[in-house]
This record gives C-alpha cells, sequence and structure tokens, in this order.
C-alpha cells in the first residue's frame, strides 16, 4: 500500500482559479452524473415510472424476467454494492438466488413501492459516497480483494444502466412504452 504521508492533501474542492483543474473532484462529478444515468439513455428512474400494476409480474415472449424481477434484482445488487462499500462486516447473499426475488409478481402494492424506494434511497446513500472528499475513490477498501469505491460506484451505474434497458425492452414487449 503507498504511504499515505506522500498523498497530497486537497484542501479545495473544484476547480482552483488560475489553477490545474482539480481532477478528484471532476472526476467525483463524471461519476456522479454516470449514477444518475439520464445523459446516453433512459435513467432507472424514467424506466420505472408508472408501470402498470397489473402487468408487475407478467412475462413478455422471448424475455426472461418479469418487471418486478428486474425491479428486486436491481435493488439487491445495488444494495449489496453499496453495503460491501461502506460496512466491512457486509455479508453478501448467496449468488445467484439470493439477487432475485422468490415470486415473478410483487406480493402486493406496498411491496412494489417499498422495493423502488430502496432503490432510490439507496442510489442516492452511493451517491453521497462518492461525492464524500474524505471517501479516497481509488485506494482499495480494508476489506474485499482489492475492490475500490471507484470501481464500485462504476459498477452500480453499469448494473443499473444494463437492467433498466431490458426493462424498457419488456416494457414495449408489452406494449405499455409510448416513447
Ligand atoms: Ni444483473
Amino acid at each position: 500500500m503507498a504511504s499515505s504521508k506522500k498523498r497530497s492533501r486537497k484542501r479545495h474542492i473544484g476547480n482552483k482559479p488560475g489553477g490545474k483543474p482539480n481532477s478528484d473532484a471532476s472526476l467525483r462529478k463524471h461519476v456522479v452524473e454516470l449514477l444518475k444515468g439520464s445523459h446516453a439513455h433512459v435513467s432507472l428512474a424514467d424506466a420505472l415510472a408508472d408501470f402498470p400494476p397489473e402487468k408487475r409480474g407478467t412475462f413478455a415472449q422471448g424475455l426472461q424476467h418479469t418487471c418486478w424481477q428486474l425491479l428486486e434484482h436491481i435493488r439487491l445488487a445495488q444494495w449489496d454494492i453499496l453495503e460491501f462499500s461502506r460496512n466491512p462486516k457486509h455479508l453478501s447473499p448467496d449468488f445467484p438466488d439470493g439477487y432475485w426475488p422468490q415470486t415473478p409478481a410483487p406480493a402486493d402494492d406496498a411491496a412494489w413501492t417499498k422495493s423502488l424506494q430502496a432503490i432510490e434511497n439507496d442510489l442516492r446513500a452511493m451517491i453521497r459516497l462518492v461525492n464524500n472528499p474524505r471517501a479516497n475513490l481509488h485506494s482499495a477498501f480494508p476489506w474485499g480483494d482489492g475492490q475500490t469505491l471507484l470501481r464500485e460506484a462504476l459498477l452500480v451505474a453499469d448494473h443499473n444502466a444494463y437492467h433498466a434497458g431490458q426493462v424498457v425492452d419488456l416494457r414495449r414487449a408489452l406494449g405499455i412504452w409510448s416513447r
């Protein structure tokens, strides 16, 4: 591990007037934009918005998952990555069963809303971690196998974007996507 004494302390966030751009603040900004994920494609929130309740557990021909399955998978994976990034004692669920719901449809309206809200809350928590200037993006966590906060944040953005695309495809196949 590199000596922490050699690491320069950045007291200023953002670009210093007349100085070099602050690459740390710039990287955090780009990663947060990626996590919000609506520049190059539909955001996860938009993909899931106003999903008709009666179709939450419906399979479309040729597609593997219902929207409830995708929603819960997104929630579980994001929660696991977030907790791994901030909690040394976090235990990941069994793969793959622990990353998917038991049933193709939610038990009720409340289950759907709870899952959706958890996804929003956990995403905000990940963004707070990335925005915390005291959290080093590049140093390996003292736990794990060399993972960094930067790697985990990019993993969340990548995974959410992949499954947001699947939600849009599912909606198209079910005839409930109007864009
Ligand atoms: Ni996945």
